[in-house]
C-alpha cells in the first residue's frame, strides 16, 4: 500500500493535541505523586492546596485530558495515513474542535487550581462546584465532538469515493470509536446543561443526586472504553506491523469493535450496585449486559495471541512456547505494549469481580477499585500511549529515535511497570483490608490496614514507593517527548519512521460490519431496554432536590 508521509496541515493539529496531552501528563502525574505522600502523612501541603484539590486535578489532567487529547492526536495522524490527507475543512474544523476543547480544559483546571471545584473527576452532585467548571465541562465534550465529526467527515468523502468497498481497518475501528464516545456523552452533556450548571448558578434549589450519577455512569463507563479501544486499535492494527505479521482477521476485529458499541453503553448501574433507588432487577440486567461486553475483550486476547503465535512459528519457533522467543523484545515499540496487555490480564479479571453483584460490596468504596483503575487505563491504556509515542512523534517530526533514547524508553517503560506493580498491588490489597477510596485518612481499621508486610514496610509505604517510581518515569518519558520532538537528529531517507499499518485481508469479512445504521439501532434498543424505567423511576420518585455541598 501506498505510504503518505503527512502532509503540514493534518500534521500541525496533530502534533497540538499531543503536545497539549504530554502537558497534562507531567501536572498529572506530579498530583499522584503528592497523593501517596500524603495519604503517608509525609507530606503536609501549603494551606491553599489540598488533597481533594490535588486528587481531582490528578483524575481530570490524566483520565480525562491526557488520554482524550492523545487520542484525537493518534486518531488525526491514523485517518489521515489510511485514507489520505485532510481537506481543508477538516483541517478548519479540526482546529476549531481542537480550540474548544482547549479552552473547556483551561476553564475546568483553572476552576480545580483556584480552590472551587475540588469534586473529584466523577463530580458527584450533592457536591458542588463552581458554575464555570461544568461549563467547561460542557465546552470540552463539544470541543472533542467537532474534532469527531470532522474525522468522520474525512471518513464519509472516502466512502463516497469508494462505494461498496470496507474501509481500513483503522479507519472503521476510528469511527467505531467515536460512534460510541458521541452516544456515550449524551449522559453528561445532559446532567451538566439539565441539572448541575442552572444548580450551580443558583437557577434551581435542588438537584435529583440519584438521577446525576445515573446519567454519568451511562457515560462513565463508556468512557473506560473510549480510553480502551484506541489502544485495541494499536494492538490488532499497529503491533502486527511492528512484529513483521499481519492482523489475525479482520472481520473477528471489526465484530469485537461492533460488539463494544453495542453493549458498553447499557451497563452503568455497574458502578451504582450499593446505591438505593434503583430496583434491583435493573441493576440485575445491567450486570449481565457488562457480562456480554466482556466478550469483545475476550476476542480481543485470543486474537493477538494467534497474531504473536503464527509469527513466531514463522520464525521459526519450535513447541509449545517457543514461539515466544522469536517475538522482537529487542524492540521498544513492541516491548512496551505488551507489556501492557499483560497488565490488563489482571486488570480485567478484577473487572470482572467488580462486575459480580455480590463481589461488589466487598470492594466498592475501596482502594481495590484505584487499584483496579490504574491497571487498566493506568497501563494497559497509558503504556500503549507510551509504545505509540516513541514512533508517533519521530513520524511528526521526521527526526530518529536513537539507540540511546531506545534504551532509555526501556528504562522509562520498566520503571512505570514495577512503580505500578507496587503500587496497584498495594492499592488491591489495602482495599481488601478495608482502606476506603476516595478519602485522605480514615480513623477505623487503620492498624489492620497498616499491617499486611508487618515489621517489613507497610502497604501504605509500598504505595508510596511505587507512586514516586511511577513519577520519576513519567519524568523520564518527558524527557524522551523532548528529545524527539526538538533535539534527536534528522532522519534520512533510510531512517525515515513510518506510521506502522499491518496488512488485514477484508476479502471474506461480511459488509455489514460496516452498516452503522444496524448498529447503532441496536444499541439505541439496548440502551432504552436497560435504562427507560429506571430513569423514569428516579424522576417521577425524587425527593426535593439537593442543595449544594462543599466539604472541602
Ligand atoms: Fe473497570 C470501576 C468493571 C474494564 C476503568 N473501572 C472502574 C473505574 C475505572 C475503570 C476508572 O463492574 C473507577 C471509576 C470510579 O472512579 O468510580 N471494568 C469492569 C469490567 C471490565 C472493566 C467488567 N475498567 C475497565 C477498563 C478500564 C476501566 C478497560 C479503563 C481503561 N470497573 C468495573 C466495575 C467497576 C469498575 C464493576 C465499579 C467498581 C465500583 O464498585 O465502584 C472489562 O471490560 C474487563 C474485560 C477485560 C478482560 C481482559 C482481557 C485481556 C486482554 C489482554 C491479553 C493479553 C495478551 C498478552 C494477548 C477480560 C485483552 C499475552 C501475554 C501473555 C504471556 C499471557
Ligand atoms: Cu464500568
Amino acid at each position: 500500500m501506498e505510504q503518505f508521509r503527512i502532509p503540514k496541515p493534518d500534521r500541525k493539529v496533530t502534533q497540538y493535541n499531543l503536545g497539549f496531552a504530554y502537558i497534562a501528563f507531567i501536572i498529572g502525574t506530579l498530583c499522584g505523586l503528592l497523593q501517596v505522600f500524603i495519604r503517608n502523612d509525609a507530606l503536609q501541603l501549603p494551606s491553599w492546596l489540598d488533597y481533594y484539590q490535588v486528587l481531582t486535578a490528578h483524575g481530570v489532567l490524566l483520565a480525562l485530558v491526557f488520554t482524550t487529547f492523545f487520542i484525537f492526536a493518534f486518531f488525526q495522524a491514523g485517518m489521515s495515513r489510511t485514507l489520505g490527507s485532510f481537506g481543508s475543512k477538516v483541517v478548519l474544523w479540526s482546529w476549531i474542535g481542537f480550540w474548544v476543547t482547549t479552552l473547556g480544559t483551561f476553564l475546568a483546571v483553572i476552576m480545580i487550581v483556584s480552590g472551587k471545584a475540588s469534586v473529584l473527576y466523577t463530580f458527584y452532585a450533592p457536591l458542588q462546584a463552581h458554575p464555570i467548571f461544568y461549563i467547561g465541562l460542557a465546552l470540552f465534550v463539544v470541543g472533542t465532538w467537532i474534532q469527531s465529526f470532522a474525522l468522520i467527515g474525512h471518513y464519509r468523502v472516502w466512502r463516497k469515493a469508494n462505494k461498496g468497498e470496507l474501509s481500513p481497518l483503522f479507519a472503521f475501528m476510528t469511527i467505531a470509536t467515536l460512534i460510541l464516545w458521541i452516544i456515550a456523552c449524551l449522559g453528561v452533556v445532559a446532567t451538566v446543561l439539565f441539572q448541575f450548571i442552572p444548580w450551580s448558578l443558583g437557577w434551581v434549589d435542588g438537584i435529583n443526586v440519584e438521577l446525576s450519577r445515573s446519567l454519568f455512569w451511562y457515560f462513565g463507563h463508556p468512557l473506560v472504553y473510549f480510553w480502551l479501544l484506541p489502544a485495541y486499535i494499536a494492538w490488532y492494527v499497529i503491533v502486527p506491523k511492528i512484529i513483521g505479521g499481519k492482523v489475525f482477521s479482520d472481520s473477528l476485529a471489526r465484530m469485537s469493535f461492533v460488539l463494544f458499541i453495542l453493549f458498553s453503553i447499557p451497563v452503568g448501574f455497574h458502578h451504582q450496585l450499593t446505591e438505593p433507588g434503583i430496583a434491583s432487577f435493573w441493576k440485575f440486567l445491567q450486570t449481565v449486559l457488562t457480562f456480554m461486553v466482556i466478550i469483545p475483550s475476550l476476542m480481543t486476547a485470543f486474537s493477538i495471541f494467534a497474531t504473536f503465535e503464527l509469527r513466531g512459528r514463522e520464525l521459526g519457533g519450535k513447541g509449545l512456547f517457543g514461539w515466544v522467543t522469536k517475538l522482537p523484545w529487542k524492540d521498544v515499540r513492541f516491548t512496551s505494549i505488551f507489556v501492557a496487555m499483560f497488565f490488563f490480564i489482571p486488570g480485567g479479571a478484577g473487572g470482572i469481580i467488580n462486575a459480580s453483584f455480590q463481589l461488589n460490596e466487598v470492594i466498592h468504596n475501596t482502594l481495590w477499585v484505584v487499584g483496579h483503575f490504574h491497571i487498566t487505563v493506568g497501563t494497559p491504556v497509558a503504556m500503549t500511549f507510551f509504545g505509540l509515542t516513541f514512533w508517533l512523534i519521530p513520524y511528526l517530526s521526521g527526526r530518529k529515535f536513537t539507540k540511546s533514547l531506545q534504551k532509555l524508553a526501556f528504562l522509562q517503560v520498566g520503571t512505570w511497570a514495577v512503580g505500578m506493580l507496587l503500587m496497584s498491588t498495594a492499592q488491591h490489597l489495602l482495599g481488601l483490608l478495608g482502606a476506603p477510596r476516595r478519602t485522605a485518612y480514615t480513623g477505623y481499621n487503620h492498624e489492620q490496614a497498616q499491617g499486611w508486610f508487618e515489621g517489613l514496610v507497610s502497604n501504605h509505604v509500598t504505595m508510596a514507593i511505587g507512586g514516586s517510581i511511577l513519577f520519576l518515569s513519567a519524568s523520564l518519558l518527558v524527557f524522551i517527548v523532548i528529545q524527539l520532538w526538538w533535539f534527536a537528529p534528522y532522519a534520512d531517507e533510510n531512517s525515515k519512521v513510518e506510521f506502522p499499518i499491518a496488512i488485514s485481508d477484508k476479502e471474506r469479512t461480511p459488509k455489514i460490519l460496516e452498516n452503522w445504521k444496524v448498529w447503532i439501532g441496536i444499541a439505541i434498543v439496548l440502551i432504552a431496554v436497560a435504562y427507560t424505567v429506571p430513569l423514569a423511576e428516579m424522576i417521577q420518585h425524587a425527593p426535593n432536590g439537593s442543595t449544594g455541598f462543599k466539604t472541602w
